[in-house]
């Protein structure tokens, strides 16, 4: 009995150690990232975790994603700060396999939704001022894996059409000018590196192609990926 409680304890101990190849999947909204980790379910020892949307779409029957865009000054903070506690459940939860494929992260709703928020005047100077003090807190105090990140490049035209297209209730009301704006912030986050540190190396790939198109540009990340996961 001795043996099994000590053997299970190294396995767990072997578990905890072992931190997985991390990666983040990252682009503006509409770029496809949802399928590009689909295209990644083909492979064993690969934990894929999408965006909880749905947790924002029904927290306790409350819609926040509707209700941040229905009103955005009002709801922006309280969305928020949902975005982060969801977020950081994603990149605490302990993952099985050598590789973890995330759909953003801490970083994107920090450098490129809230920093909108912020230059566009949407949160007051003091909410934005907490929304900061607990990213800083999170990063300074708690360990974020960030391995890879993928940038699904994308011209603003194009996903403001996909985004129309596919027709997400809530998104009915998005500008074009919005679409342009998160893109240069993405921009200037991950190629033009201004404003914002970048936690891992990028991967940028053309997410501007159409689905016929797309399987073979995704293969291009196939190889920095999947390595980590023999
Ligand atoms: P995909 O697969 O590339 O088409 O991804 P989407 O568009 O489903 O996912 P994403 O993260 O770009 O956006 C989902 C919705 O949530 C979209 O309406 C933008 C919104 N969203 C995501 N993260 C944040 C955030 O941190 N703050 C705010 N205000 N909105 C966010």
């Amino acid at each position: 009995a001795v043996c099994t409680v000590r053997s299970c304890l190294k396995m767990c101990a072997m578990a905890m150690n072992t931190k997985p190849f991390t990666v983040f999947v990252e682009g503006n909204i509409g770029s496809g990232k949802t399928t590009f980790l689909e295209h990644f379910r083909r492979f064993e020892d690969i934990t894929l975790l999408t965006e909880p949307v749905e947790e924002w779409r029904n927290l306790k029957g409350w819609n926040l994603l509707d209700l941040m865009y229905k009103d955005t000054a009002k709801w922006a903070m309280t969305f928020q700060s949902y975005v982060s506690l969801t977020m950081l459940e994603m990149h605490q939860r302990p993952t099985p396999t050598p590789v973890k494929l995330m759909e953003r992260s801490l970083y994107s709703a920090r450098h490129c939704f809230v920093e909108h928020m912020m230059r566009s005047g949407t949160i007051h100077p003091a909410e934005f001022a907490v929304l900061d003090e607990w990213f800083k807190f999170i990063m300074n105090h708690i360990h974020i894996d960030a391995d890879l990140i993928v940038y699904l490049k994308t011209t603003p035209s194009v996903v403001y059409e996909r985004i129309k297209k596919r027709a997400r209730s809530e998104e009915q009301c998005v500008p074009l000018s919005y679409i342009e704006e998160l893109h240069k912030l993405h921009e200037d986050w991950l190629i033009n590196r201004q404003h914002a540190e970048c936690p891992a190396p990028v991967l940028v790939l053309d997410a501007d192609l159409d689905l016929s198109q797309i399987t073979e540009e995704y293969k291009k990340s196939e190889h920095q990926i999947l390595r980590k996961a023999v």
